[in-house]
């Protein structure tokens, strides 16, 4: 008791006069048990996986365009919307968290030909802004207004590449989520569009020749006509084009295509000097080849191209950084699981004349590369999960120097090898960014501070708030880092905990800004936990092979040892705690509320991958068997069916197998994660907990014209976080305060 009026009193100190305390005694609630619109359970779908046999009563919840499957999410739409927006706490948070969002946001600034190039926001936009400006100090113009696209702001930005000269951008856009885009083409000094629209572009990059006639893209011809991003057709069949400006899509030429390999998606890059079409393609989402083509042979862009072949099997990555003439720079893992830089000859590839030029760190992994200043690498590493940025000589290998950051993340950086000026962005979990430059003509100075991105809090001190990393042991003693971010208080007591995962495909959770965050400490005195779990990037190779196929279990096991960690030091108690992922990291929450529902007192799963025997079989699914196997061989059948959220759903009997309050969140448009798997998994859970001892919600959110999250509006994001904060408020055990 005394600890809670000291925070009362805290709190009135710290509060700002425009917000009015309230102090909202939250009684632990018993929600009345819910009602569950029943699904239809077609038993007549049996699948036999390598003798096993296997039900698939919600198959047709796989149909989007069914009447059925339209009324079912109908229905659940109604039933998350009451229960969220009952009361005026979804209105309250909604206002506060609107607030909160609202500060002034930039990008660092990128130069083309004559001009540099930044978004901005002004707060509360739905889409950044780019603006054009000759130099630094002149006065900007718009150059693109995303937000002149639609009223709702379904329609956004999602690339842009600039011509070599800097005469023209192709852009892409995309519509209502979807990994589908079309790209036009902005004339730069006009600030007109050219009249064609290049369609069926997914996955790809745009690369323009050197000559600045066109860029390479990538195209999935064959799907022409149903891809609108409400389909779950398998994706097939990439094909690398050629674009002339001012001509028509029908026009454009078909440079490379692998009809025997459907799989295969090509990643086309115009060498920096202009010579080489390098292409790195991938199967999965780890490991590439690299073919290219020798640019100067070709007299004009054509189907044919002589395309030569360096590395021809799918082992490790090879990441194109530069080149000099024909010696180019890769970023590898190869035989260097923390990644090295080497030096490939094309005129002599063989492995035996690469040459290392930054060797592998121990314990430090290379994140990323960039040429600056001619001669100059730009490599930033990840140290226990922190970003460091250093400048190393191109020719030599040797440091020049080394950049002073505190703790987080360098989370953007812009610059070319061309020019000697380069910016990077800098951010953290209670700093929004802050945008440094530097300049390679006064080496001596320190990177200048550019831009910081401020909160326009009353009040708000990042003194406040403590951050720390700790280091916890996961189940089979493997240490596991994990940051721990609250208001600073003298003693640790049980405080409401938001524990986020994700766990896989070599991405790292490394620290970075969120208003959401803010949010819930400040407005429940919250506590927030982010577990670097196994199959991230964090510590290389070996993290990532440590968390994935047959090891997939270790990132459940890591993700429930965190959230023990945070009850046993009492941050938190099992009542207070919420666990939240997205995509991969919705798989995590499926799989551990399936496996330790006794340790959570809510789950968030966002856009999941629920149905582990057949992900395969949608969209991109396929690819994602670089981490989960393929359903297909009966070793990694029989690992997935162990741990598949939507095959592993049980009927609680007792207390301590009830369910925690769950929200399952997707979106009409997700064509990354189809809507499929989160619809079949709240079908299988509510199914089993209609009649049993669970009083806890499990409830489903299926937003419309969203998808897996990229080129969200502004608006449709604090929605969804407000609806995520209200489901937490309303289920956990939780005080609100400052609302
Ligand atoms: C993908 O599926 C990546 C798909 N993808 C490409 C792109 O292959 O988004 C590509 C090529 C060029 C431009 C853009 C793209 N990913 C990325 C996985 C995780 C990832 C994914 O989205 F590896 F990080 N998943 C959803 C995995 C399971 C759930």
């Amino acid at each position: 008791m005394s600890i809670v009026c000291g925070v009362t009193k805290l709190n009135i100190q710290k509060i700002s006069k425009t917000l009015v305390l309230t102090f909202i005694r939250k009684i632990p609630n018993r929600i009345p048990k819910m009602k569950y619109p029943i699904a239809r359970k077609d038993t007549s779908i049996v699948d036999n996986f390598h003798g096993v046999k296997v039900a698939d009563g919600y198959r047709w919840l796989e149909d989007p365009d069914s009447a059925e499957t339209k009324q079912f999410i109908e229905k659940q739409n109604k039933i998350s919307r009451s229960f969220i927006e009952e009361g005026d706490e979804r209105s309250r948070i909604l206002k506060k968290l609107t607030k909160l969002w609202n500060y002034p946001k930039y990008s660092c600034p990128t130069k083309h030909g004559d001009y540099y190039y930044f978004f901005v926001n002004t707060g509360l936009q739905n889409h950044n802004v780019l603006y054009q400006q000759t130099g630094l100090e002149d006065k900007p113009k718009i150059f693109l207004d995303p937000n002149t696209w639609s009223e709702d702001g379904t329609i956004a930005l999602s690339q842009k590449s600039f011509s070599e000269d800097g005469k023209y951008m192709a852009y892409g856009i995309s519509e209502n989520g979807s990994d589908w885009l079309k790209i036009r083409i902005r004339d730069v000094n006009s600030g007109n569009d050219l009249k064609e629209t290049l369609e069926n572009v997914k996955f790809s990059a745009i690369s323009w020749t050197i000559d600045n006639q066109g860029f390479f893209y990538s195209q999935y011809s064959d799907q022409k006509g149903i891809a609108n991003g409400a389909e779950v057709k398998q994706n097939e069949n990439q094909k690398l084009y050629y674009h002339y400006i001012g001509k028509n899509q029908t026009e454009d030429i078909l440079v490379v295509e692998f009809p025997e390999e459907p799989s295969w998606r090509i990643q086309a890059v115009v060498s920096d000097c202009g010579r080489y079409l390098i292409m790195p393609i991938v199967k999965g989402c780890r490991d590439n080849l690299i073919y290219y083509i020798d640019l100067n042979e070709a007299e004009n862009i054509r189907p044919g191209l002589k395309v030569i072949k360096v590395i021809d099997v799918f082992e490790y990555d090879y990441e194109y950084i530069t080149n000099v003439g024909s010696k180019i720079y890769f970023r590898t893992n190869k035989n260097a699981p923390n990644y090295r830089i080497v030096i490939i000859d094309l005129e002599n590839p063989l492995e035996e004349y690469w040459e290392t030029i930054i060797p592998e760190q121990e314990s430090d992994v290379l994140d990323w590369a960039k040429c600056v200043d001619e001669d100059k690498l730009l490599l930033c590493y990840m140290q226990d999960v922190k970003s460091a940025l250093q400048v190393n000589c191109l020719k030599t290998g040797a440091i020049i120097r080394k950049f002073h950051l505190d703790i987080g993340t360098v989370v953007a950086v812009s610059g070319k090898k061309k020019y000697s000026e380069f910016f990077f962005n800098f951010s953290s979990f209670l700093n929004p960014g802050t945008i440094y430059q530097y300049d390679f003509k006064t080496p001596e100075e320190p990177p200048k501070i550019f831009r910081e991105i401020n909160l326009q809090l009353d009040g708000f001190t990042q003194q406040d708030y403590e951050i720390k990393q700790i280091f916890y042991d996961s189940y089979d003693g493997t240490k596991i880092p994990m940051f721990i971010i609250h208001k600073r208080k003298e003693a640790i007591y049980p405080r409401p905990c938001l524990l986020y995962g994700y766990g896989g495909f070599n991405i790292s959770l490394q620290p970075s800004f969120s208003a959401t965050g803010l949010m819930f400490i400040d407005t429940f005195d919250g506590v927030l936990a982010y577990p670097n779990l196994r199959g991230g990037g964090e510590y290389g190779e070996k993290w990532h092979n440590a968390g994935r196929l047959l090891n997939k279990q270790n990132v459940f096991n890591d993700f429930q040892a965190s959230a023990e960690f945070l009850i046993n030091n009492k941050y938190t108690t099992k009542d207070r705690l919420v666990i939240q992922g997205g995509s991969n990291g919705g798989l995590l929450v499926g799989a551990c509320i399936n496996q330790r529902p006794d340790l959570f007192g809510a789950a968030v799963a966002q856009v999941g991958v629920m149905d582990m025997l057949r992900f395969h079989q949608f969209t991109i699914g396929q690819a994602w068997c670089s981490d989960y196997g393929n359903p297909n061989a009966k070793e990694h059948f029989e690992n997935l069916f162990k741990y598949s959220p939507l095959h592993n759903v049980h009927v609680p009997k007792t207390k301590s197998e009830e369910y925690p309050s769950t929200l399952i969140l997707t979106a009409d448009h997700d064509d990354r994660v189809s809507p499929l798997h989160s619809l079949k998994f709240a079908a299988a859970l509510q199914e089993a907990v209609q009649n049993s001892c669970q009083r806890n919600p499990i409830i489903l959110r299926v937003y419309s014209k969203a998808g897996h999250g990229a080129g969200k509006p502004t608006t449709k994001r604090i929605e969804e976080a407000a609806d995520i904060l209200t489901f937490i408020s309303k289920t956990i055990n939780v005080k609100v305060i400052n609302l």
